[in-house]
């Protein structure tokens, strides 16, 4: 028995580039195989609980447009409702993973108590729904953002009772997430950052924060959970500064407090945007570290400066960033999660799920077109050329040497360079051959 809420639907099925089902994969096609794996194992697609079931559609200057039978999201009896819809669509999509929030899948309750009690009720019913199909949770992780209590912070709160408060939050949700063999555990740090320098303590809110974070990797290892512990940059909105504020800065952060062997990154695309950067430029930086653990998928609109988390629809862009996840050995333990929300004019059960359907269409062109121009070879044989006086053991050694020695060499030889062109347009041009 469903519960009719995708009434007339049927799951997605794979009918090619040339169909004109708006209800069917036109590029995705889980089992396709791509340098050797099918597009499912690379893909990874999650779907997030938050945009798709818990956000009732409103926006600063408008309340709920959505009105989904399981609203208002305040007793377990529709939060059951809500986790028998979105099972619904996760077969519809035959989505092989999802990620929530505690406060996406369980109303708070009156006390700490109430509320993991809650979470754990609303797991185990989870789990009974897990078993016997072909999906799991990439991540889980807490919301300590939405609630009042967290407007100055959770790990990085000038009250102590706040810090502690986090902590058995965070306990909480780790247990929930290793017991659906979770393969990975995030944290985004919303409200940890600043509104004010005037009333901020930034070195010793640091402190607390690695301190929290070591914590967590601490009590990951004691209950032997698997997953990876990944943090999620994010420069801004909706603190005004957050600490957390790109891939580099966050690198920077895991070395101080000893935590780059154990910690890697969730990156969102509309975040990098967001820090001035592009999704790309995130995804080099921390395959460049070994840092890579996850990503978000969405796109932000380039004119409101917001983080509109929209579905992706750009394919040369979504391209460049799986051709960085291809080189550097693929996505591993993380997945491809869409952090994005249907508009709220988009009211239909229909919307949902053609949103997704989209938003997967547009990975695998990426991922395909990734694919295909590493099998070329073309921009590493580019990129070989580029730094091939490097392979001559004389410039090896050079690295090894003294500035001093340097000189004088330069001296001796008379040396001369001449520049080299960097042939950027040639390059775009093959990109765009494969896009
Ligand atoms: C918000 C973040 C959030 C995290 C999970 O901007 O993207 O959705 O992914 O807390
Ligand atoms: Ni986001
Ligand atoms: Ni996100």
């Amino acid at each position: 028995m469903t519960t009719g809420f995708f009434e007339g639907l049927t799951p997605a099925t794979f009918e090619g580039a040339d169909s004109t089902n708006p209800m069917a994969f036109h590029h995705y096609n889980p089992d396709e195989m791509v340098m050797g794996k099918s597009m499912k194992e690379h893909l990874r697609f999650a779907v997030a609980y938050w945009h798709s079931f818990a956000w009732e559609g409103g926006d600063p200057f408008g309340g709920p447009t959505f009105e989904r039978p399981w609203h208002p999201q305040d007793d377990m009896g529709r939060a059951k409702m809500k986790a028998d819809v979105a099972f619904e669509m996760f077969d519809l999509l035959q989505a092989p993973f999802f990620c929530w929030h505690d406060a996406d899948i369980r109303p708070e309750g009156d006390t700490l108590a109430e509320s993991i009690a809650r979470l754990d009720e609303i797991t185990d019913y989870f789990m009974a729904k897990m078993e016997g199909r072909d999906i799991g949770l990439l991540w889980g992780t807490a919301n300590m953002f939405s609630h009042r209590r967290w407007m100055s912070g959770a790990s990085t709160n000038p009250d102590p009772d706040l810090f502690a408060y986090a902590a058995a939050t965070v306990k909480s949700c780790i247990d929930a997430t290793h017991k659906m063999g979770g393969q990975n555990y995030v944290l985004w740090g919303g409200r940890e950052g600043y509104e004010t320098l005037l009333n901020t303590d930034m070195g010793r809110e640091l402190d607390h924060m690695g301190r929290f974070l070591n914590m967590v990797v601490e009590y990951k290892h004691k209950i032997g959970f698997k997953g990876q512990i990944l943090v999620e940059p994010k420069p801004q909105e909706p603190s005004k500064h957050q600490y957390d504020y790109d891939a580099a800065t966050c690198i920077g952060f895991l070395r101080k407090y000893g935590l780059e062997g154990e910690v890697k990154l969730n990156l969102e695309q509309g975040h990098a945007i967001l820090a001035g950067h592009s999704f790309e430029h995130e995804i080099a930086v921390a395959t460049a570290d070994g840092m890579l653990g996850s990503i978000d998928m969405n796109r932000n609109d380039y004119q409101s400066g917001w983080d509109t988390d929209q579905f992706p629809n750009n394919v040369p862009e979504v391209a460049l960033c799986y051709y960085h996840i291809l080189k550097a050995g693929g996505l591993g333990q993380g997945g491809t999660n869409f952090d994005a929300k249907l508009r709220r004019q988009s009211l239909d059960p229909h919307d949902l799920i053609a949103a997704h359907i989209g938003g997967m269409d547009i990975c695998a062109r990426g991922l395909k077109a990734a694919a295909a121009m590493i099998t070329d070879g073309g921009l590493e044989n580019a990129l070989t050329k580029r730094y091939d006086g490097w392979d001559a053991p004389a410039a090896k050694a050079m690295l090894d040497s003294d500035l001093a020695s340097i000189s004088a060499d330069v001296l001796a030889r008379g040396l001369d360079p001449q520049p080299r062109s960097g042939r950027q347009e040639m390059l775009e041009n093959y990109v765009s051959r494969f896009v």
